[in-house]
């Protein structure tokens, strides 16, 4: 039987990256004087480095390489992206950014049939639990018996680690669990933790390679209403 499905976050419970992350990094640009602007096109291309300290390292050294220079960046990085992680935090509490189609119902079933949720993601903590609070409320955080986040581990997707902490958290094996991811990176580290992975592609992901997945589906969609509903409308 299935123990326990392993949930990514960015692109898979909620579409957060255009309009969430997108736009705290660039308010936390501008908060440190910085003309960098991230535009759809550009944070599309730099969505392929996961992690948020590890984009902007990568954005400077291929667009602001100067800047490399600082003698205290790796501090300097942490900063920028502590006030990117408050902007991301402030625009959930105004709750603009809904979980995607079939989430919250999928999430109610698996709890019925007592399967065990967890999250595997490389955002940082704080993300994952506001965006868990302005859509599921604040005790949904406890429907989780495991959140892995952010640098709780080393090497972040498409290296399996995140999901390796995961299922050694939830002390079952990759053959007892699903991942539902959204990206090729996600897909990469589920399969290299040699878990199946179902695909809902998300705004930026939709033309990645899939090979290895389950399915790819366009999102977790809506039951259609029970079949007896349907004939009970057409024969009324
Ligand atoms: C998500 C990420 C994250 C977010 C930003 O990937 O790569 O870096 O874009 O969050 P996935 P942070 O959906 O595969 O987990 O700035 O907190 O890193
Ligand atoms: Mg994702």
């Amino acid at each position: 039987k299935l123990q326990a499905v392993l949930f990514d976050v960015d692109g898979t419970l909620a579409d957060t990256e255009q309009d969430g992350h997108r736009i705290a990094f660039n308010a936390a640009f501008k908060q440190f004087n910085l003309d960098w602007n991230w535009d759809i096109d550009l944070y599309g291309e730099l969505l392929q480095i996961t992690g948020g300290k590890e984009r902007i390292r990568f954005y400077m050294e291929n667009y602001a390489p100067t800047m490399l220079n600082k003698n205290d960046l790796k501090d300097w990085i942490v900063s920028l992206h502590k006030a990117k992680t408050k902007y991301f935090e402030s625009q959930m509490e105004t709750g603009s950014i809904p979980l995607r189609p079939g989430v919250a119902r999928l999430i109610q079933e698996l709890r019925q049939e007592k399967v065990k949720l967890a999250i595997a993601t490389t955002t940082t903590m704080e993300n994952v639990i506001s965006l868990l609070k302005s859509t599921l409320g604040a005790e949904s955080i406890d429907w989780f018996d495991v959140i892995g986040a952010g640098d709780i581990v080393p090497l972040k997707k498409p290296a399996p680690d995140i999901y390796h902490w995961v299922l050694n958290q939830l002390n079952l094996s990759a053959q007892q669990c699903i991942a539902i991811e959204d990206s090729e990176n996600g897909l990469q580290s589920a399969r290299a933790a040699l878990l199946s992975t179902l695909i809902t592609v998300s705004g930026y992901t939709s033309l990645q390679n899939f090979d290895g997945a389950v399915a790819v589906l366009s999102d977790l969609g809506e039951p259609s209403k029970p079949f007896t509903h349907i004939q009970g409308a057409a024969f009324a």
